[in-house]
């Protein structure tokens, strides 16, 4: 086995909060204004990137966002201190104050989309940082997240870096949460899987009316652009605008691959029949044999029982990649186990006749309450074994680096967090020391811009 897959989770940042920020996704809205818990929060992501590192899957870590962000209340035209500013913006607009302190860079699926070696036309491994323009929260995101990204794949012979998209909701982005890749091994050339809530150009195209589509078509069609892919290797594909009217904001709350399998919900596509002729067809293309479709029936799991328990942010990874034993096991969130239909389909499943033959079930409620579930917490950077070599090494778990940030973690991180507490100042310098001292841990150098100062 010479190539990998590796999940790059996003560590939850101390600023960790419910504020209801994400209109169509239902979590969020539901758990708006509740009490976070940015301590267990952060230990259980920790301890999920730990429990796939067990399963023997190299795992990597980025660092979150610093938040607040001040530089985006500057540019607003808050003045004075730090502390002056969040006391103003906390007295006038604490909505916008919530949406400067959110931790929503945890969800690396939507920190980037990545196109391997073996896709690009430069053979180099290419990165794009989602612009999220959809959400205010969000939009802050992919400077800092870009600049992360650099510190953790830093080398030019090796890894490419672009720019985000323009910011504007032509080219609403959301990056590898709408993005699949099939392959039959992790360094070869495989199918990359694009999927599109509307088009911004192609006014024919059926979107959803009650709940935004994030993510279009043109964006992907850039992506593909931009990372050199070869057409025969890509898929572009409409999501069902029915089920991002019932809460399904990314596709990866509806569907996930991996190698040669799709695993979805009946209802996950706008005409699953071309998405499943335009995948075989284009398999062959990158010596995939068959590929494995597994659709799971409306009848067996309501749209409403996935949206609920994530049955589809659930992780989808080989055990014994590259050995004769080698099959694929779920990552799934506990909700998935305590929701009757979905934990009945997932036992039929896993004794079917398919690759998937293990589910390990993940406590990430504390994610999980704001529409974030275990595939969301993670970015798949698919890499050949030269490439592993050229990422910062402090950027992998290791059982001596878990250990580190979990005792970081129970350093820094309050146990519990209300609206409230987002207008103390001290807030703000107890995240930004703890972030000072991540980035030592994790070899970043100065990528925050309070440290640049
Ligand atoms: O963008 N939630 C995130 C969840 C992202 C999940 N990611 C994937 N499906 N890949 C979002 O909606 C909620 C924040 C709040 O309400 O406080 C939030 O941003």
């Amino acid at each position: 086995m010479s190539g990998v897959e590796v999940n790059f989770d996003g560590l939850v940042g101390p600023t960790h909060n419910y504020a209801g920020l994400s209109y169509g996704n239902v979590a969020s809205k539901q758990h708006a204004q509740g009490t976070s818990q940015p301590k267990a929060a952060a230990q259980q992501g920790l301890r999920k990137m730990l429990a796939v590192s067990d399963l023997g899957l190299p795992q990597g870590v980025l660092a979150p966002n610093a938040r607040p962000d001040v530089d985006v209340l500057r540019r607003l035209g808050f003045t004075g201190t730090d502390t002056q500013v969040i006391n103003k913006v906390a007295k006038t607009e604490p909505a916008l104050l919530a949406a400067m302190y959110s931790a929503s860079s945890m969800w690396t699926a939507n920190a980037a989309t990545v196109s391997p070696s073996a896709d690009t036309a430069d053979g180099r491994v290419h990165f794009t940082p989602a612009n999220l323009n959809n959400k205010l929260h969000r939009s802050i995101e992919p400077a800092q997240t870009g600049a992360i990204l650099k510190a953790v794949f830093n080398n030019e012979t090796h890894f490419a870096h672009h720019l985000y998209l323009p910011e504007q909701d032509s080219f609403g982005d959301e990056g590898a949460a709408n993005h699949t890749r099939f392959c039959a091994e992790y360094d070869k050339a495989g199918i990359e899987f694009f999927v599109y809530g509307r088009s911004a150009l192609q006014p024919n195209i059926p979107a959803p009316t009650r709940f935004p589509a994030r993510h279009t078509l043109e964006a992907s069609q850039a992506i593909a652009r931009l990372h050199g892919l070869n057409e025969a290797q890509c898929v572009f594909a409409l999501q069902n605008p029915d089920v991002i009217d019932q809460g399904v904001f990314h596709n990866d709350v509806i569907a996930v691959g991996n190698q040669n399998v799709l695993f979805y919900h009946e209802q996950a596509f706008h005409d699953t029949a071309y998405v499943q002729d335009e995948l075989n067809r284009k398999a062959h293309n990158v010596g995939i044999e068959r590929l494995h479709f597994i659709e799971v029936p409306t009848e067996q799991v309501s749209v409403e029982d996935a949206v609920k328990s994530y049955l589809f942010n659930t992780q989808l990874i080989t055990i014994n990649n590259g050995q004769n034993d080698a099959h694929m096991a779920l990552i799934a969130p506990v909700e998935c186990r305590e929701n009757s239909s979905v934990y009945s389909y997932l036992t039929t499943l896993t004794n079917a006749d398919t690759p998937i033959k293990q589910v390990h079930y993940m406590d990430v409620k504390q994610s999980m309450k704001n529409g974030g579930g275990p595939a969301c917490l993670r970015l798949r950077v698919a890499l050949n074994q030269q490439q592993v070599q050229a990422v910062n090494p402090k950027c992998f778990i290791t059982s001596e680096q878990f250990k580190v940030l979990y005792q970081w973690v129970e350093k820094h991180y309050r146990d519990e967090l209300a609206p409230t507490d987002l207008a103390d100042p001290n807030l703000l310098t107890e995240s930004y020391t703890a972030l000072d001292e991540l980035t030592q841990i994790l070899g970043l150098g100065s990528v925050y811009s309070f440290q640049q100062v």
